[in-house]
Parts: structure tokens; C-alpha cells; sequence
């Protein structure tokens, strides 16, 4: 399929190392893909669905020891240690690539190599970068063929370039203990060994358009981030831009695929999703900062979406999706998920592969952490942009996480580095979307803690950076916390649909169309300049409650962001020490 030297000449030498029986590229054509499916029900490792409730659709179940990402076993391999960063495990690049090469050696006896030639954006947008990926899954090839843009139209792209990222997945035997996700940054190489769970092995997503992709950014003068995006249009027809990182499995998918409440789709607003989980940021030609989607499609977190949480998600995945550690319902060979609906299946398998009742087991249908792979084509808010590859301007850059107490509803950064101080100090609880204890709080700079390829002090100066080329074209910076929680320990806002309100005054304050009050941390919004029409048991004092800024509460974060800023050394841009400066100042 390609005459390009670096790639064929890689593909060799990984091909000597593993050893395959075959080696199969994947073309992008649907006979091929169908051929897979078929091969992959008929081993086992994958499970057709009802063709006529949820046609094209498939049900997969990892081992039980390898469910979620493990950032224990993460690494970046950079030639220095200190270019990997106190955020980050770090691994010598030539002890990593031996201790890879010797799992890797000879694990595709009696399997195939897939070789996955694939576009992180539309093929050929100036935006976007091509990765090959090599595997011996089925189900990953199947995965990446939904996730990104696979086949023969990317390597004619990439021409001759040597420019691309190589990626090796081996399955082995899905050893734990031998576990590991290393990236080598300087290289343009990834590989991950022993697991076959979506974010350790789908590389095109974490490992490249993330920890990858960041690296490169930095060095070429653009930006890979966590985050969403989506446009709010106005009854005038006009659709502004938001980009917004939150944390793993804190409800991205859902605030990109948001349902305007009824009052707004009354007055004719709409929310159209460019994505749900990466942008890639440049600067145009116009001055403004640029962003698309690398993906595309979903790879959202099953429970918990239903008709009211996201209908446009649960619609999205209706066909040609392939669900990861759901429940699968044997009556009528659907599947179901915890907050689907209130009517579990009776006569059931669970993730682990049990049979289940959901009407009476106290165990778990569903993993935490199971999964939808759905294309983003089918999503019935796509963005009309989300292919074409010239990207969406962004007015706003928002931040936000999951926090019981102390950070408002909303408030807006005084500038960009004070907002760039306000990404630095995000902070949430953690959820199932990683291996590891659930709802503890840490620090997570601009949600991508887990996902900087390179030390997090040179990415906050990356970001400062950006600022300054941008100027006075740079989006405004805000962070918002949906997940306030009250004495009883309730979430206080509703949330979903409504979050609009919030984005309306965002908007609002990007025009310059509402006031703010000045507080130590920024501007947060008067409490009758959110819109509640509408809203039932939610009232102006209670909204007060959740944009109130107790100085108390700030100074011990304030101690807090000290300590975790003393974790990057000399690396920490002047800039935002002298943010923290100005903080405790204000807050004096
Ligand atoms: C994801 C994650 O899968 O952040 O998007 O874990
Ligand atoms: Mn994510």
C-alpha cells in the first residue's frame, strides 16, 4: 500500500521482532472491516448484537485485571529524566526499549500483525498527523477503524515523509505485572504491551494525540489538549466556540453533546459538538486560536448515560458501535449499563462474563469504567465543521473540575496567564476512568496530569507562550465546578442541559455584553446575570451559595498550589509564581 521507505523499513524490523504468522493491512474499506467482525465472533472476542435494536453493533469484555488506563505503568521515555517531569514516570529510553523488546519478542507467533495506517484529523488538514499502528487485536483494529480515519487515503498523504508516528501494541498474554504503556517523545514512538483496554491500546488517542502530540506542540507552536469542544448558536444563527478540559470521566462527552433547556431551544439556541475529549489548538492566519478534533468518534464512559443524562450519546451509539464491559442482556441480546434505565435486565451476563441479575445482585453489571466506541457521524449535534479539517476559532477556553466545596460555579481568569494559573491549580476527585482509589483529590493541571508527554513546568511556559503570540486575539479563560455538593452531600447545580445558563454568560462575558464582580480569584458573575428561567427548586440564593468566595477556603488552597508548585523545581514559570504571589495578596 506504500513505497515509503521509513515506513516499510520499520514494519521489518518490527515484524523480526514479533514474529507474526501474517502480516494484514488495513485498506479503510468496509469488506475488510466486515470480514473482521465476522473473524472476531467467531473466536469469541467479540459479540454480535441484535441487528435490529442496535444494528452493526458489538459487545467486548477486556480481562477482568485490565479495565482502565494505568498511569503506574505509563511511562516517558525521554533521553533526560528531567524533560519527562515530576508529573510523569520516566524510563531511560535504551533500558525501556530493551526491556519492551524482550516482552515483545516473538509474541505474535500464531497471530497476525495488523498494520493500521491512520490520520489523527481529517486526512491531509493542515491540523492533522499520521500514525501507524501495529497490532495483533482484532478488536483495536475495529476500535481505531471507529476512532480515527484508517487506510489506504492516509498513506497516500503521508507520501514520503518520515514524518509519523510509529506505534507497536502487543497483547501477550495481558500480564499485569508486565504491563507497560511507554512513550519515547524524541522518537515519534510509542509501545504499549500486555493490555488490551481502549486508553492503554487505541494509541491514536492518549498516547498520541495527547502525551505524543503535546510534545510535539510544544516544539512546533501549537497545543494538544484534554479537552472538548463545542459551539453554542445563537437565535441570530450565529455559533461561538468553546473549548473545555475537565478531568477523565467528569462529563466531557456529556457538556459537547448538551441539549439546550426548553426555554433556550424555544428561543432557537442549538449546541453542535466538534469533540468530546482532544483538541488540537493553532494559531490562524487571522490571529485567533484554531481547533479540531483529532477523533472520530467517541470513546465515552457507558454508565450513567441514558434519555435524560445525554440522549444525544445514547443515540450515538444505536449502530455500528462496539461497547467494552457493559452488562449484556441475553433476552433480547442488548446490552444495558448501571443508569441506563431503572429496569436491569433479569437474565443477564455482567462484565466479567457471570451470569447476572440486575433485579437482584448486589454486584455490578457494568464496569465503572465501560465504555461506548461509537462513530462521531452518528451523533445528531455533529458540528457541520467536525470534517472539514479548517477547525472552529475558539472565544473561550474553560477549565473545571470536580470539586465538593471551595471552587464557584464559575468565575473568569483577569487575564490569559492568571487563567493559566487557574488551568495550573485545577484540581478533582478522581474517578474509575484510571486504575486506583475513586474520589480522592489531587491535582490536575488543565485535566492533563496524566497526558503531557514532557515536563509540566515547560508546558505551563508553553501555554504563557501561546499567550503572548495570541495577544489581544486570545481566548478568555474561565473554570467552572458543576459538582458543588451540599450538607447532605447532593450535587447543588443541576447540571447537563442546564450548563448552557452557564456557557451563555461565558459568551456573554467574551462579548462583553455582562458585568462581573472582581473577587481575589477573578470575575464571577452576579448571581441575576445567569439566566434560571425555567428552572424548578432553583433559586437566586441558592445559586449565590455556589458563587460565593470564602478567603478562608482560598488561603488553605492557597498553601496547597505552594507545595504542589514546589514539585516543579526551577521549571515553574516566574510568571505563575508571581500569579500565587498576587493571590495570597488579594486575599489578605
Ligand atoms: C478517556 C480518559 O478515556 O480520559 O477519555 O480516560
Ligand atoms: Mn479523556
Amino acid at each position: 500500500m506504500t513505497s515509503n521507505t521509513s515506513v516499510l523499513n520499520w514494519i521489518e524490523n518490527m515484524k523480526t521482532l514479533v514474529n507474526p504468522d501474517q502480516v494484514v493491512w488495513i485498506d479503510g474499506s468496509e469488506e475488510q472491516l466486515e470480514a473482521l467482525r465476522k473473524e472476531a465472533c467467531s473466536t469469541g472476542e467479540m459479540i454480535k448484537l441484535n441487528e435490529e435494536k442496535l444494528p452493526g453493533c458489538y459487545l467486548h469484555r477486556t480481562a477482568v485485571n485490565d479495565v482502565a488506563r494505568v498511569e503506574g505503568r505509563t511511562f516517558i521515555c525521554s533521553k533526560k529524566e528531567e524533560d519527562a517531569g515530576p508529573t510523569n514516570n520516566w524510563m531511560d529510553p535504551e533500558k525501556a526499549y530493551k526491556m519492551l523488546f524482550d516482552i515483545a519478542k516473538g509474541s505474535y507467533a500464531g497471530r497476525t500483525m495488523y498494520v493500521i495506517p491512520y490520520s489523527m484529523g481529517p486526512v491531509g488538514s493542515p491540523f492533522s498527523k499520521v500514525g501507524i499502528e501495529l497490532t495483533d487485536s482484532i478488536y483495536v483494529v475495529l476500535n481505531m477503524a471507529i476512532m480515527t480515519r484508517v487506510g489506504k487515503a492516509v498513506l497516500e498523504s503521508l507520501g514520503d515523509s518520515e514524518d509519523w508516528v510509529r506505534g507497536l501494541h502487543c497483547k501477550c498474554q495481558i500480564d499485569e505485572e508486565k504491563r507497560y504503556i511507554c512513550h519515547f517523545p524524541e522518537d515519534n514512538t510509542i509501545i504499549s504491551v500486555n493490555s488490551g483496554y481502549g486508553g492503554n491500546v487505541l494509541l491514536g488517542k492518549k498516547c498520541f494525540a495527547l502525551r505524543i502530540a503535546s510534545f510535539l506542540g510544544k516544539n512546533e507552536g501549537w497545543m494538544a489538549e484534554h479537552m472538548l469542544i463545542l459551539g453554542v448558536e445563537n437565535p441570530q444563527g450565529e455559533v461561538k466556540y468553546i473549548s473545555a478540559a475537565f478531568p477523565s470521566a467528569c462529563g466531557k462527552t456529556n457538556l459537547a453533546m448538551l441539549i439546550p433547556p426548553e426555554g433556550y431551544r424555544e428561543k432557537g439556541y442549538k449546541v453542535w459538538t466538534v469533540g468530546d475529549d482532544i483538541a488540537w489548538m493553532r494559531i490562524g492566519p487571522d490571529g485567533r486560536l484554531w481547533a479540531i478534533n483529532p477523533e472520530n468518534g467517541f470513546f465515552g464512559v457507558a454508565p450513567g448515560t441514558n434519555e435524560k443524562s445525554n440522549p444525544n450519546a445514547l443515540y450515538t451509539t444505536q449502530k455500528g458501535t462496539i461497547f467494552t464491559n457493559v452488562a449484556h442482556n441475553l433476552d433480547d441480546n442488548t446490552v444495558w449499563w448501571e443508569g441506563l434505565d431503572k429496569n436491569p435486565p433479569e437474565n443477564a451476563v455482567d462484565w466479567k462474563g457471570n451470569p447476572w441479575n440486575g433485579k437482584t445482585s448486589d454486584v455490578k453489571g457494568a464496569h465503572p469504567n465501560s465504555r461506548f466506541t461509537a462513530p462521531a457521524k452518528n451523533c445528531p449535534c455533529i458540528s457541520e465543521e467536525f470534517d472539514k479539517g479548517t477547525g472552529v476559532p475558539i472565544s473561550a477556553i474553560v477549565f473545571g473540575g470536580r470539586r465538593a466545596q471551595t471552587t464557584p460555579l464559575v468565575y473568569q481568569s483577569r487575564d490569559w496567564n492568571n487563567g493559566v494559573f487557574v488551568g495550573s491549580i485545577m484540581a478533582s476527585e478522581t474517578t474509575a476512568a484510571a486504575t486506583g482509589a475513586v474520589g480522592v483529590l489531587r491535582h490536575d493541571p488543565m485535566a492533563m496530569k496524566p497526558f503531557c508527554g514532557y515536563h509540566m513546568g515547560d508546558y505551563f511556559q508553553h501555554w504563557i507562550e501561546m499567550g503572548q503570540k495570541l495577544g489581544d486575539k486570545a481566548p478568555k479563560i474561565f473554570n467552572v465546578n458543576w459538582f458543588r455538593l451540599d450538607e447532605e452531600g447532593h450535587f447543588i447545580w443541576p447540571g447537563f442541559g442546564d450548563n448552557l445558563r452557564v456557557l451563555e454568560w461565558i459568551l456573554k462575558r467574551c462579548e462583553g455584553s455582562v458585568d462581573a464582580q472582581e473577587t481575589p480569584i477573578g470575575y464571577v458573575p452576579y448571581a441575576e446575570d445567569i439566566n434560571l428561567e425555567g428552572l424548578k427548586d432553583f433559586d437566586v440564593e441558592t445559586l449565590k451559595t455556589i458563587l460565593e468566595i470564602k478567603n478562608d477556603e482560598w488561603s488553605k488552597e492557597a498553601e496547597e498550589i505552594t507545595e504542589f508548585y514546589k514539585t516543579f523545581g526551577d521549571k515553574l514559570p516566574a510568571e505563575l509564581q508571581a500569579q500565587l504571589a498576587s493571590l495570597k495578596e488579594r486575599l489578605q
